[in-house]
């Protein structure tokens, strides 16, 4: 059901970690072909504002609202009908993300860097952001919590969150029921409890673009974060500059490096949770020990057929699954490395030592207790991570993505006067004399 890679010996101590990656699969998703798809959409909406908006949501999800904008009585009403136990669960959640993402705010720092000289960087938000929320195959009011709190840690005043609009056809009869048109109900439950108050029923590329450009009821944000289809990175790639965007996040994925001391079902449970998300999500396996990974297949063998959503997760594991024979664990090391998982576990002895080198994930989970989920929905950590092996240069969502650093200048005259002769010999090399000029006139 998943292939095996026999990636011990020699081979792996020569490899770069390029070669190493490309062995590992992966699935290839084609944000350039969905460019294509996704132009006409944004450029509509640019040209047409909230009728284009309409008109695409109507395509796509099937269902028309009368304005883009979720009435204030829907969120309420979700809120209302919110159960005991997801409200509970969203509660400590927020309390949790609101900890870790404050933690993150940094203060201004002043350095003198000569007498009389100063550079203050100091940290300040965007003024308003909108925030993805997918709601297409499965809906993620956790991911509302991942996205919000930190925008709003970072001190940012304007929020706008934006979630495809659902079909509900519970009426009488099959006729239109009370979400019909609207976003998942604990998705507006979730936005409720945070406190937001603009939310949008739309998705993909018109959601996007309609938070880019602005329309008649969503005025154009500074912002775009957020997970979401290979229409949405289209869109937030096409629209970078237009706005600031966070990532393009591709298929979910895993990467759990194991030895011997780790509980077979605790790795297949945790590679089935992550495959369960998306067909095309990728889970990986990395093992110094053979028997673990027949322990695991066999396991994989129990639980896959009686899981929720086994047709997703058996295309994942067969098209993306795989596990990879190493030496040692730290073999294993270069190999998940080099692969840059979105989730890495750590499941060998002496967990934390060897997590404390890994150098390349989106987040790392340590020891047998720390599953994924755990950092899906609750331990405060963020849950919109770097896909692809983009952790090898981007991080999570944070309160970074939602302000920006400003170096903030300042001299006195004797200062100035100090550093004249070194401006004067830079100006002169780049030849740009008015420069040095800037500086002497105040000398005189
Ligand atoms: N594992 C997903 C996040 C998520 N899981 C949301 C459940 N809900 C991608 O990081
Ligand atoms: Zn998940």
């Amino acid at each position: 059901m998943w292939r095996r890679l026999d990636l011990r010996g020699e081979a792996l101590t020569t490899l770069s970690s390029a070669e190493i990656r490309r062995r590992l699969p992966r699935a290839a998703t084609d944000v350039d072909v969905a460019l294509e798809t996704v132009r006409p959409i944004c450029d509509d909406v640019r040209d047409r504002g909230d009728a284009a908006v309409l008109d695409a949501t109507e395509r796509f999800d099937g269902v028309r609202p009368a304005s883009p904008r979720v009435p204030a009585d829907a969120l309420a009403r979700a809120a209302d009908e919110l159960d005991p136990a997801v409200r509970a669960a969203l509660i400590e959640a927020i309390r949790r993300t609101r900890l870790v993402h404050r933690a993150q705010l940094r203060e201004p720092v002043t350095i003198e860097v000569a007498p009389g000289t100063t550079v203050t960087e100091r940290w300040v938000p965007v003024d308003r952001v909108g925030l993805y929320v997918p709601g297409g195959r499965v809906a993620y009011p956790s991911s509302v919590v991942m996205n919000v709190v930190p925008a709003q840690e970072a001190g940012v005043g304007s929020l706008a969150v934006v979630s495809p609009p659902q079909r509900d056809l519970s009426g009488p009869g099959g006729t239109p029921g009370p979400w019909d048109g609207l976003p998942h109900p604990v998705v507006l439950a979730a936005c409720q409890l945070l406190g937001i108050d603009e939310v949008y029923a739309a998705g993909g590329a018109q959601a996007v673009a309609m938070l880019a450009h602005g329309t008649e009821s969503c005025p154009a944000v500074d912002v775009v974060t957020g997970p979401g289809n290979v229409y949405v990175a289209a869109a937030k790639r096409l629209l970078r500059g237009v706005v600031g965007i966070d990532a393009e996040a591709g298929p979910t994925e895993i990467a759990v490096l194991a030895d011997h001391t780790a509980d077979p079902a605790f790795v297949a449970a945790d590679l089935i949770a992550q495959a369960e998300h998306d067909p095309m999500a990728a889970c990986l396996l990395v093992t110094p020990s053979a028997d673990l990974a027949d322990a695991v297949e066999i396991e994989l063998g129990k639980r896959v057929p009686v899981t929720r959503h086994r047709e997703r997760v058996e295309e994942s594991l067969s098209g993306q699954g795989a596990v990879a024979l190493v030496d040692d664990v730290d073999a294993g090391l270069r190999v998940v490395d080099a692969w840059a998982a979105e989730h890495l576990q750590i499941q060998t002895a002496g967990a934390d030592a060897v997590a404390a080198r890994v150098r390349h994930a989106g987040a790392v989970f340590v020891g047998p207790y720390a599953p994924v989920p755990l950092g899906d929905y609750l331990a405060g950590s963020n849950h919109v991570l770097p896909t692809g092996g983009t952790a090898r240069h981007s991080s999570g969502l944070s309160v970074a993505a939602f302000q920006r650093q400003v170096h903030v200048v300042a001299c006195t005259r004797e200062a100035l006067a100090d550093a004249a002769p070194h401006i004067a010999a830079l100006g002169a090399a780049e030849d740009l004399l008015a420069h040095v000029d800037a500086v002497e006139v105040r000398s005189r």
